[in-house]
């Protein structure tokens, strides 16, 4: 493609000429009288230890602790390394990551690698719990290609949702040696997730027999309080004509989000396993429990104006328990255009990067998945069970079927997939994709590659309460 063919896809995807624009090289500085404490922060990295090059050694504890996450009241949480979300682990592909963890909570824990592409035993799955006062060493190696947003969270036999909404949750960024996208542009990174308080700023889990406790199982704990990075509604500068890099992470256990900034458009560039091949106008972002997006996101107001990140109504219920007030929009974060003048122009490339097709005629095994009301296959999960077995090498082909009335977010352990079609309709672009939602009555259809890293392996929904009483499955891979 010409240089020129490239620029006009650019301008026919993102506006005209003069909305592009990038921010400067370094980062906006924050004006001394600014009350910052509603300014979205992005969580620490975990520190590297190691001096080997291509390694990055971390260390990572869970522990109880006391925290804010309400304004002026304090939460009795759980978090990774005192913080929530935990620390970022950033990491470049090809690096060999080494974690040290250890649970210092009062219960059993283990830390899975959401999206990762690692060895059986460093998925921290429910096969590995981690008792209190125990450790355990993570590891493993970043392959070419893999660069992306991935997240890391507790994964122990029937807690998970309990650890997580407790705080355990944290991003992973892989970096790549060849990003396309433009180096100059602002990064953010939105941890997505939502909680339930008592008055006195306690978390609160109802008794599972109660009405609300029956309403969370059957709808998954979904919260009024909705989050960006452990902090209610904060704010996001963007000057007039920037371009921002937002990398969103859904960790909620059940809250499906669907992403919308009134008046304007998204441009998104990526997804689980990283970027697209090319970039593509979204007026608004769905994004299920466990999936993550990359979204370039224009600063198309005026100097001094505000606007908001909504999540607009998404009817993933049975009628039975959808909430009351599910068809209203909920504002998310602010967005505020600074008073600098406009930023300078940026082109964004119109293709980011060439995916290889796993080659469908090479799959062996044609398998249906049917998902129910808790149930997948028609079972509930076994640990001593195993429900599906795969030859190490094989090329599979899945189909996923939602056979009841609620949407079911799918996620497979340990591979990335290829989404082939839904409901018979083929996809157009071709991504890389660990998790997908499988809307009510429907049906999706994804190729995957068992190319490497024999062991078990976990499918299931991520919607947690789903997940912890059962609708979760064992793949062997041998
Ligand atoms: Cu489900």
């Amino acid at each position: 493609m010409t240089p020129s063919a490239t620029l006009l896809t650019v301008l026919a995807l993102l506006g005209s000429p003069a909305m592009l624009a990038a921010p400067d090289a370094r980062e906006l500085p924050e004006g001394p009288s600014r009350p910052d404490s509603d300014i979205l922060l992005s969580p620490p990295s975990l520190a590297n230890i190691s001096r080997v090059p291509r390694t990055v050694e971390v260390k990572l504890t869970a522990a109880e602790t006391k925290l804010s996450i309400l304004p002026g009241k304090i939460s009795d949480v759980f978090a990774y390394n005192g913080k929530l979300p935990g620390p970022t682990l950033e990491v470049r592909e090809g690096d060999r990551v080494i974690v040290h963890f250890t649970n210092d909570l009062p219960v059993e824990t283990t830390v899975h690698w959401h999206g990762m592409h690692l060895p059986y035993e460093s998925d921290g799955s429910p096969f590995h719990p981690i008792p209190p006062g125990g450790k355990r060493v993570y590891t493993f190696t970043l392959r070419p290609g893999s660069a992306g947003t991935y997240w890391y969270h507790p994964h122990p036999d029937h807690k998970t949702g309990y650890q997580i909404a407790k705080g355990l949750y944290g991003a992973i960024i892989v970096r790549a040696p060849d990003d396309p996208l433009p180096a100059t542009l602002t990064e953010k990174l939105l941890i997505l997730s939502d909680n339930r308080f008592q008055p006195d700023g306690a978390l609160d889990f109802p008794d599972p027999h109660s009405s609300e406790g029956l309403t969370d199982r059957e709808n998954g704990r979904e919260c009024a309080v909705i989050l960006v990075n452990g902090r209610v509604m904060p704010t996001i500068d963007i000057r007039p004509g920037e371009v921002q890099r937002w990398r969103v992470i859904n960790a909620s256990a059940a809250r499906i989000f669907r992403l919308a900034i009134p008046g304007q458009t998204f441009v998104q560039v990526g997804t689980d396993g990283g970027l697209f091949e090319k970039p593509v106008e979204m007026n608004e972002i769905l994004i299920s429990n466990s999936e993550r997006v990359e979204l370039l996101v224009r600063g198309s107001g005026k100097p001094g104006e505000t606007t908001v990140l909504q999540t607009l109504p998404y009817d993933r219920y049975v009628p039975q328990t959808r909430p009351v007030d599910w068809n209203k929009p909920r504002d998310v974060l602010k967005l505020r255009y600074t008073t600098q003048p406009p930023a300078p122009p940026v082109v964004i490339p119109a293709m980011l990067r060439s995916i290889p097709a796993i080659d469908t005629t090479k799959a062996t095994v044609r398998r249906n998945i049917t998902l129910s009301a808790g149930l997948i296959n028609g079972k509930t999960m076994d640990m001593s069970r195993v429900d599906v077995t795969a030859k190490l090498g094989a090329t599979e082909i899945w189909e996923v079927e939602n056979i009841v009335g609620m949407d079911h977010p799918f996620h497979l352990h340990g591979f990335q997939f290829q989404l082939l079609d839904r409901n018979g309709v083929p996809e157009k672009d071709r991504r890389w994709k660990d998790s997908i939602n499988v809307p009510k009555h429907e049906t999706a259809r994804f190729v995957v590659r068992f190319d490497n890293h024999p062991g078990l392996w976990m499918l299931h929904c991520h919607i947690l309460d789903h997940e912890d009483h059962g609708m979760m499955a064992i793949l062997e891979v041998k």
